[in-house]
């Protein structure tokens, strides 16, 4: 259902009405938005605005905690999250993909009940090239009694997420958010410079004949991935009986967008490149978000061996294999894991 005349301001304070979410948690989701436009705004100068390559100085580009060489805009988007957030009121620390540990908020200002974990541009490989990138940001309650939140206070599964959302920068400026009732999407009207509802409770199709994977990896999957897209590539005259389509942006923000709105699978599975680090997507920013965004839609979401959001964090940067998009699509790829296990 598309709607429109509906601010995010103005469905957050109907949700509130409704029980949903509280004046703290409108209020967090609320400067999360506004730090979005911001970053929108960075994101859409591009070279005009100085942001693009990497940051660093004399030729050294800065390595992040990830291993990851980090771009002008990483870092301004990290920056940007953590300024908007850390005043407010609403949280009791912060987390994120370019930050080695958490921060809890400073003392100077009041503390409130959540804890915000994100990760500030995710795709940044597609910066430099005007392709879409995103925002992905998980919200979870701070154990009660905790007033200074260290990293173990944030390893909670992800089923105890309470919101969750992304902002896709792309030819729209589109934020996606859960807060447990249905995925809902609100689009950036420039000009007025607020969201827009414009779909309410987004559907993803349960079937599909669309993945997403980078290909260049097949050599490197386990047993059950290559017998699972193996099968896929045969076609209508494979066992999966019918043939299909591929897209790879590599922004999982874009990748996903497209998933929810059209349906799909999407996988960034174990391989023998990331093994060590046990996937290539952070499960706290990337993988448990998504998967909460992606269920609330009726699609589903999992390790390949088992759902996404029961996964028990290891550590605040911890890495997993994922599969998620229309239902009966990661059960078929859960169904190849349990076969071969
Ligand atoms: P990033 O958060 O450092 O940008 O990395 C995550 C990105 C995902 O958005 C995307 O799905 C994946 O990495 C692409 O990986 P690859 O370049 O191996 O295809
Ligand atoms: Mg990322």
């Amino acid at each position: 259902m598309t709607s429109s005349n509906i601010s995010l301001t103005q469905f957050l304070i109907e949700e509130q009405r409704a029980g949903r979410v509280n004046p703290q948690l409108r209020l967090l989701i609320e400067v999360v938005s506004r730090a979005c436009k911001r970053i929108s705004i960075a994101v859409g100068k591009g070279a005009l605005g100085g942001v693009l390559g990497d940051a660093g100085e004399g030729g050294q580009a800065n390595i992040n905690v990830q291993g990851e060489a980090q771009k002008k805009l990483d870092v301004l988007s990290n920056e940007i999250l953590l300024e908007a957030n850390a005043w407010g009121g609403h949280l009791a620390g912060l987390a994120s993909e370019e930050m080695d540990t958490s921060q809890p908020i400073p003392d100077k200002y009041p503390r409130g009940n959540y804890l915000l974990l994100f990760d500030p541009l995710d795709g940044s490989s597609n910066i430099d090239v005007n392709v879409s990138v995103g925002t992905i940001f998980s919200v979870l309650r701070c154990p009660e009694g905790v007033t200074s939140p260290t990293d173990a206070d944030f390893l909670q599964p992800g089923t105890a997420q309470v919101a969750a959302g992304y902002c896709v920068y792309g030819p729209q400026t589109t934020l996606v958010l859960t807060v447990g009732h249905g995925t809902h999407a609100f689009t950036l009207d420039r000009e007025a410079g607020s969201f827009v509802l414009t779909t309410r409770g987004m559907t993803i199709p349960q079937e599909t004949r669309e993945f997403a994977v980078n290909m260049s990896n097949q050599r490197f999957w386990e047993a059950p991935m290559q017998a699972y897209i193996g099968d896929l590539l045969k076609g209508s005259e494979g066992p999966r009986g019918k043939d299909f389509n591929m897209r790879w942006i590599a922004s999982m923000v874009a990748d996903v967008h497209r998933i929810l709105t059209r349906g799909g699978l999407f996988s960034y599975p174990l391989d023998s490149k990331c093994a060590a680090k046990g996937g290539k997507l952070r499960l706290m920013y990337e993988a448990n978000p998504m998967s909460f965004l992606v269920e609330q839609a009726g699609g589903a979401a999992s390790t390949g061996r088992m759902r996404m959001l029961e996964v028990t964090p290891s550590g605040l940067h911890m890495r997993v294999p994922v599969f998620m998009g229309s239902k009966a699509e990661v059960d078929a790829a859960v169904g190849y894991h349990q076969a071969h296990d």
